[in-house]
């Protein structure tokens, strides 16, 4: 594996550079031609500094106020790793779409009475999955931040709907590892358009369970269809189709995503990735969304677990650029360039 990925350069890109809170974001703001190149290259795209030091602690501050204020008597000792054995497809889950819930850490749970090991705000691996809507400071970085949409727009979204959002804990010492896997897995419109932001609230190293990445792994064969995670068809939960594992990733040339708190991430839907356990001292609090394309022409799948009652139209979408062409042909070369139908 290659050297760590400390970043893959912005430098065009006056906002991420200055530290532009998500409040003073600038509708200048926009990615650069080589930003666009590295992202349809490599499958992701790391902009350091994108939040200013202010906005990262916010989003860290009411991530510990939930993590604080939550009752773990009230939720279910169900784990959330990307091991199929421990994916629990329970209600509580699948109801988790529209909701702020709380998601175990397989180790911090003892697996005979339930009880904790550990203190309840290391205790959570994730907390999901409608963050962006229903928590303010959540909601800012996320459906408030002009960049955010430019973002979108530059990749070739016409209406860009945020699907889901995830504050992941990985807690020192207790944070699990996340299997290699491909974000496409797991959420899926036809055809696929699925992106993943990811931001880090505090710095990554190899110690604390960085993001790893495998460069280019988003343009291998079969990446446009993976083996996916979804409801089953007789409405008894989820599962992975086809049911059995394949052949394991490639992961030959994954690099560590050791990156400076604040940083954005963006992951294509084929992207290979996944993270080591935390075995260190320091925390790894990071925050993600999931944007999908929701203009006429692209369909969210109706067996992806995430549902909301209302169907995607209740999804927020970030603008809606109606039957506006496509920049990812025009600007980005064509199709690999961007995420909109281009997995
Ligand atoms: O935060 C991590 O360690 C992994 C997150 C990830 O891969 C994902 O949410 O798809």
């Amino acid at each position: 594996m290659s050297a760590a990925v400390a970043a893959s350069g912005n430098a065009d890109s006056a906002a991420s550079a200055s530290g532009a809170s998500a409040s003073s974001a600038s509708d200048a703001f926009e990615l650069s031609a080589s930003d666009l190149e590295r992202f349809r290259r490599d499958g992701f795209l790391v902009l350091p500094g994108f939040w200013s030091s202010a906005t990262t602690a916010s989003v860290r501050a009411a991530a510990e106020r939930l993590l604080d204020e939550y009752d773990p008597a009230a939720i279910p000792r169900s784990v959330f790793t990307t091991d199929e054995q421990q994916r629990h497809s329970d209600a509580y889950f699948l109801a988790s779409g529209d909701a702020v819930s709380f998601f175990f850490e397989a180790a911090a749970i003892d697996q005979a009475t339930g009880a904790l090991l550990v203190p309840k705000q290391l205790a959570i691996n994730k907390i999901g999955h409608n963050l962006h809507e229903r928590e303010p400071a959540f909601r800012a970085v996320s459906l408030g931040d002009a960049r955010v949409a430019a973002i979108c727009r530059r990749l070739g979204f016409r209406r860009p709907l945020v699907a889901q959002s995830m504050h992941i804990v990985k807690g020192p010492r207790v944070g699990g590892a996340v299997r290699p896997h491909v974000d496409g897995a797991f959420l899926a419109t036809a055809p696929q358009s699925v992106l993943g932001l990811w931001w880090p609230c505090e710095n990554c190293t190899q110690r604390n369970g960085c993001l790893w990445a495998v460069p280019g792994s988003h343009r291998r064969p079969g990446a446009e269809a993976p083996r996916r995670f979804r409801r089953r068809d007789d409405g008894r939960g989820t599962e992975f189709l086809p049911p059995e594992e394949g052949a394991p990733f490639d992961l030959a040339g994954a690099v560590p995503l050791e990156i400076a708190a604040g940083s954005l991430v963006l992951l294509h839907a084929a992207l290979v990735h996944f993270s080591e356990a935390n075995l260190s001292d320091q925390g790894r609090h990071a925050y993600s969304i999931h944007v999908v394309e929701g203009a006429e022409g692209t369909t969210y799948l109706g067996d992806n677990w995430l549902q909301r009652p209302e169907g995607p139209s209740a999804f927020p979408a970030l603008y809606d650029d109606g039957s506006a062409a496509r920049e990812e042909g025009d600007a980005a070369g064509g199709g690999a360039a961007g995420v909109s139908g281009a997995v």
